[in-house]
């Protein structure tokens, strides 16, 4: 059994309590903070999300592993440095323009900052344009785009097209999702990715940077 089980059990379980007792003693008896979070957290929620994908966890047992996973990385924070944070790269999320739902959206940013991504999250209902200033402003390799509305679906396809206007288009990947989304209909809008849950979009993500 790996030195890290009990950590990993704890995190996949979401047992906040008990992973933060145990990422503190692991720091207590000095391995690094850097140790923890890349050879034990980030590989249980490698765990997390491909339970999740193959509908072996439920949502709100994602949102806890998610949940405990935030806690100990803000215990880890201070002896981390930022490039060691957010080492997978930078992300820009939100639900686009004229859509509401953000449940989604928010596990998938969740996922995604457990992956090691920064991540800037714009929030609903989002416009095109407010994805590329985010985008251009915050040096992204990744705008995700989330929608729940066949009515909005269309708005991801002016997204792309905004990006391609401001000349950013080659400069970022875009990944699209969210229920009514297919890969059919992210191949027709010409998006670079598409990932039908918050587990695969996190897995996708660091492919797609790479
Ligand atoms: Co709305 N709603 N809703 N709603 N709502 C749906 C989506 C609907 C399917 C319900 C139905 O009719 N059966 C339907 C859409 C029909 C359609 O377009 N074909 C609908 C409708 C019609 C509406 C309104 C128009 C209703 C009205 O006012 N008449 C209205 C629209 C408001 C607007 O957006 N402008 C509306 C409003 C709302 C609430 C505000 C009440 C609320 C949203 C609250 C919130 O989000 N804070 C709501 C809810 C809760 C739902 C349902 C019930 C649940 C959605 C949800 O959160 N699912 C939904 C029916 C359903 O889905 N069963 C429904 C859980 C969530 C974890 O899953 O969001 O799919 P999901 O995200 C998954 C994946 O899709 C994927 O990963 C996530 C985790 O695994 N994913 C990505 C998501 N984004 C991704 C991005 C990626 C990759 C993967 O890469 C970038």
């Amino acid at each position: 059994m790996s030195e890290w089980a009990p950590l990993q059990q704890a995190l996949i379980s979401g047992n906040e309590e008990e992973l933060c007792r145990l990422v503190r003693q692991a720091l207590d008896q000095g391995t690094s903070a850097k140790d923890i979070l890349n050879q034990a957290l980030t590989p249980a929620m490698d765990v997390v999300g491909e339970r999740m994908e193959n509908e072996d966890m439920f949502i709100p047992e994602v949102l806890m592993a998610a949940k405990a996973m935030s806690a100990a990385v803000e215990i880890l924070k201070p002896f981390l440095t930022a490039d060691e944070l957010n080492a997978a790269g930078k992300v820009v999320i939100g639900t686009v323009k004229g859509d509401l739902h953000d449940i989604g959206k928010n596990l998938v940013a969740m996922m995604m900052e457990s992956a090691g991504f920064e991540v800037k999250d714009l929030g609903v209902d989002v416009a095109p344009e407010a994805f590329v200033a985010a985008a251009r402003d915050n040096g992204a390799q990744l705008v995700c785009l989330s929608a729940l509305l066949t009515t909005t679906m269309p708005m991801m396809q002016e997204t792309i097209a905004a990006l391609e206007a401001e000349g950013l288009r080659h400069k970022v990947k875009v990944m699209v999702g969210g229920a009514p989304v297919t890969q059919d209909f992210a191949a027709s809008i010409h998006a670079d990715g598409y990932a039908p849950d918050a587990g695969s979009a996190a897995k996708l993500a660091k492919t797609l940077v790479q």
